[in-house]
């Protein structure tokens, strides 16, 4: 098998949901040395997309999306323990969080750890966090830039909520904020006055090493 095959062997186990064969092959994967963040966004990520697209269409429902995520996060976990921990962490503090109501965290982690890798001191604040969270949180950890992360339509507002407050409080000006996740796009960043959008955790690190002038 070549290198290509392997990973989109991976990607298709992770499409059918076969937990158990995609750790393996994860696995064996990893073993043979492949590259882990090739695995991941070629591999397990890529499959995970084409479950979302199914779930958007109709022809996978709510237990098939659970599942997939379930299994994309084990292969995750297991990618992530071959990645190693960032000990130096002076080029900023990151607060990330998912805003309120939403959920999905998996893209969230990938960028706290890719932003970490990066040099920079990062604070998980979780998934459902309330807007004025954000700013709590800034302010008592003394953050340098806040990362907003939603992934539903209805979840979207809640990034200009926090922009909003921030303004209200007289604190705009203290912190960048970014945003991502799938209910984010350039031009939403443009327009309700955020410091900046990334697609994936590799840009996100770009952004935030050009907002702290790195
Ligand atoms: C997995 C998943 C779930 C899992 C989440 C598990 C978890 N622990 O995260 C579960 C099953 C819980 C779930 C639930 C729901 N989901 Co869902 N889910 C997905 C799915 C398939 C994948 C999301 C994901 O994790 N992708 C993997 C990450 C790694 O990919 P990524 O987006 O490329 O990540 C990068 C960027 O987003 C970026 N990024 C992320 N955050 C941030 C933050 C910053 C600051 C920056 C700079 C960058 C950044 O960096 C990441 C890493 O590279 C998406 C489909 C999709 N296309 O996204 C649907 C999707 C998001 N879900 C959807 C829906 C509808 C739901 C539910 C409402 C379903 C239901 N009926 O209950 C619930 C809502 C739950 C809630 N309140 O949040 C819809 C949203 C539609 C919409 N437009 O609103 C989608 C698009 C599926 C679809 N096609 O219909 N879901």
């Amino acid at each position: 098998m070549t290198d290509a095959d392997i990973i989109a062997m991976i990607t298709e186990l992770v499409i059918s949901l076969d937990e158990e064969k995609a750790i393996t092959a994860v696995q064996n994967a990893l073993d043979e040395g492949y590259d882990p963040l090739e695995i991941l966004q070629k591999g397990v990520l890529a499959g995970l997309r084409v479950i979302g697209d199914k779930f958007g269409s109709g022809e996978y429902f709510l237990p098939e999306l659970m599942m997939g995520a379930d299994l994309s996060e084990a292969c995750t976990n297991k990618i992530m323990a071959r990645i190693p921990e960032q000990a130096n962490a002076s080029r900023g503090v990151f607060l990330l969080g998912a805003v309120q109501g939403d959920l999905h965290d998996i893209g969230k982690s990938l960028v706290l750890r890719q932003i970490s890798l990066a040099g920079y001191k990062v604070y998980d604040l979780g998934i459902n966090v309330p807007s004025m969270t954000f700013i709590d949180k800034a302010i008592e950890l003394n953050a340098d830039i806040i990362g907003l992360s939603a992934f539903l339509d209805a979840t979207r507002p809640y990034y200009s909520e926090v922009i909003n407050y921030l303004r209200d409080m007289g604190l705009r000006n203290k912190y960048k904020v970014i945003i991502g996740g799938v209910a984010s796009s350039a031009e939403l960043s443009e327009s309700i006055g955020a410091d900046g959008w990334a697609p994936d955790a590799p840009s996100a690190v770009r952004l935030c090493d050009k907002l702290m002038g790195h």
